[in-house]
């Protein structure tokens, strides 16, 4: 490359070329681990979905190869195949050895919109790559050109005929580079769904040809993020239609979707340039303020809200909210700790002013809804007032405070709540084996006699009403609520240890569902563990083994030659002795246990909506579908 004439300050990279992504790939990819890698993927994938939203493209389709490659194809413009006049380099060539030439070549191909975070362009991809071959269906041609470590390796050339148009990538992650080779199908899954919501009308297919993992999957949603909303929504039942607006003022284009449900949390998602903002940004606020603004309006002028009523706050007009909210922006500011909240400020006057218009309009038109929705706002203002005048209370009352201990707890010596740990135990005999059984200086039990409140639908005052809940809080010591502050938590490890069997199962459920909707940075942050009990005991004479899968118990029975009679089934931890206890579940050198983790905050949400949320349709079809996965049922 570096024999390139070069002409215009931007040329200056191409003598550069594709070294500097080699040497630190970090900078252009974040990491070289399993996160890079499929940024690579989405990198060429944003290529084309770039071109879907130009308008050109309706079909994407990535695949995994049996060499564990990865192509792109889409039915695109295709990338121009004619020589530049100033680089004497076709487009494509460029796009792919020139850093951030993506966007700049063509006429009318708008600005990129997608494109990550780092938005570096599919050279990046190129250089982190041992071989990229890239073809092009255009001008009645098949254009063939590849590349061996970002270099040039077989020149661009006309290969066929072809009457249609379109692009495809293939590329071959460099393992000298790249940590990681393989893809992974629910990660490239899980975003091409997302993607697929957010460009309506857009058919993207995923298919895995790996030997042994073979797959496919498809989406299409006609109605873009209104079916995304339709999605998060489907166990919840709902007191408005989905309500959805779009509009473009100086060159933003803004679309939302919502509706309202008869829960009391919010699900807003949003994203600028297709890019997840968990951080939220002026798109967020001025969503919000015209959802104030409009509802306080509408109630005043029907008489809905009294003179001296107090106005609806912005927490309150957000309860109960499922939205995706979608921004494009020419030149997105990315900011916070995440580099994931938009910044620019133009945004928040364009959102605020295209949503107040529809969903006035929306208001107008649907006064049934209207009324429903103004009668949860104020709902939601007085549970506010009055939860504020309850919190004083048991603040004032020093319910939660660390001084009073639970008398069921059962404390550990150490005071160092690195070293320490808290088993939530069923039930108070295995609690009386665990209390037994545990290592003092840094294990402490908590019995939960029976079952504890379901939290799912339920506000703070209410659950700390709750005494099995309000021992949990004290016990944990990091508060809950406005007050919740993790560094006061005083064991590293909580852990929850049920029974293997159907009550178990639904006490855990009940506990996750407490800390999911209550104590999430726990989740957030790794503290939550699940203790793996033994299922059987096999025993021959006077030795045993402990086998935790029906597998396990196979195998140990066949290897010692265990007669049936001689293998037991723990029903309940309460079966166990407190050695017993200690030996197979409790000692931190010998004992196993699962890590709660929420990476997958969305899908859990939605699980534990259908399970233990007010709609029973859903719920009756996720058990009917999920029946034949269950293992041991106890009658
Ligand atoms: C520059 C200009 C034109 C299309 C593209 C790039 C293009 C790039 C990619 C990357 C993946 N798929 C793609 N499809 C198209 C427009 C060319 C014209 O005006 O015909």
């Amino acid at each position: 490359m570096a024999d390139t004439p070069s002409y215009g300050a931007q040329d200056i990279q191409v003598l550069e070329g594709l070294d500097p992504v080699r040497k630190r790939p970090g900078m252009y990819i974040g990491s070289t681990d399993v996160r890079g890698l499929h940024h690579l993927c989405w990198e060429v994938v944003d290529n084309a979905i770039d071109e879907a939203m130009a308008g050109h493209c309706d079909h994407i389709t990535v695949e995994i190869h049996t060499d564990g490659s990865l192509s792109v194809q889409d039915n695109g413009r295709g990338i121009p195949v004619a020589k530049h006049p100033k680089t004497g380099m076709s487009a494509v060539e460029t796009v792919l050895t020139v850093l951030h030439a993506g966007g700049k070549f063509g006429e009318g191909g708008g600005y990129k919109v997608s494109g990550g975070l780092h938005g570096v362009g599919v050279s990046v991809v190129n250089a982190l790559s041992v071989r990229t071959e890239v073809t092009v269906e255009r001008e009645g041609g098949v254009h063939f050109v590849a590349f061996e470590r970002g270099v040039a390796a077989e020149p661009l050339k006309r290969v066929g005929d072809s009457d249609r148009t379109g692009t495809r990538v293939h590329f071959w992650p460099d393992g000298s580079i790249m940590e990681v080779l393989d893809f992974d199908f629910t990660t490239l899954q899980k975003r091409l769904r997302q993607q697929a919501y957010l460009t309506r009308g857009i058919t993207i297919t995923l298919l895995d040809h790996r030997p042994g993992s073979e797959n496919a999957c498809q989406f299409y949603f006609e109605g873009g993020i209104k079916s995304y909303v339709r999605h998060l929504n489907s166990g919840r039942s709902h007191i408005s239609d989905i309500i959805w607006a779009e509009g473009e003022m100086d060159d933003v284009t803004f679309e939302v979707a919502l509706q309202y449900t008869t829960e009391y949390r919010e699900h807003i998602t949003s994203f600028a340039n297709n890019i997840s903002t968990t951080e939220g940004g002026t798109h967020l606020t001025g969503f919000g303020m015209a959802l104030t603004r409009v509802l306080n309006k509408y109630a005043r002028e029907h008489n809905l809200l009294k003179e001296k009523d107090p106005k609806f706050t912005n927490d309150d007009v957000r309860e109960g909210v499922t939205a995706v909210i979608s921004v494009k922006v020419p030149e997105p500011q990315f900011e916070g700790q995440t580099k994931s909240k938009l910044g620019n400020s133009e945004v928040r006057t364009i959102s605020d002013r295209i949503f107040t218009k529809k969903l006035s309009e929306y208001l107008a038109e649907n006064p049934n809804a209207a009324k429903s929705i103004i009668n949860k706002c104020a709902l939601a203002t007085r549970a506010r007032l009055a939860a504020r005048a309850a919190r004083e209370t048991v603040i004032r009352k020093g319910a939660l405070e660390g001084s009073t201990l639970p008398g069921k707890l059962a404390d550990c010596s150490s005071k160092n709540p690195a070293e320490c740990e808290l088993y939530i135990v069923e039930g108070d005999s295995a609690g009386g084996s665990a209390k037994q059984g545990r290592d003092r200086h840094t294990q402490a039990i908590l019995p939960l006699r029976g079952k504890i409140l379901n939290t799912e639908n339920v506000r703070l005052e209410k659950m700390l009403s709750n005494n099995e809940v309000k021992n949990l809080v004290i016990a944990m010591g990091a508060s809950v609520g406005d007050s919740f502050d993790i560094t006061k938590l005083r064991y590293a490890k909580i852990v929850i240890m049920t029974d293997a069997d159907v009550d178990g199962a639904h006490i855990r459920t009940l506990i996750l569902t407490l800390l999911y909707r209550h104590f999430r940075p726990l989740l957030e942050a790794g503290n939550i563990y699940i203790a793996q009990p033994p299922l059987y005991k096999l025993s021959k004479g006077k030795k045993s083994w402990y086998a935790m899968t029906d597998a396990e118990r196979d195998t140990l029975q066949a290897e010692h030659s265990v007669k049936g009679e001689n293998i037991q089934r723990y029903k309940g931890l309460g079966e166990m002795n407190p050695d017993q206890l200690w030996e197979t579940t409790m000692d931190p050198t010998t004992r196993t246990m699962a890590k709660v983790t929420l990476n997958d905050a969305e899908r859990a949400d939605h699980i534990f909506s259908v399970l233990m949320g007010s709609e029973v349709l859903p719920r009756r079809q996720f058990i009917q579908q999920h029946a034949s996965e269950v293992k041991d049922l106890d009658i």
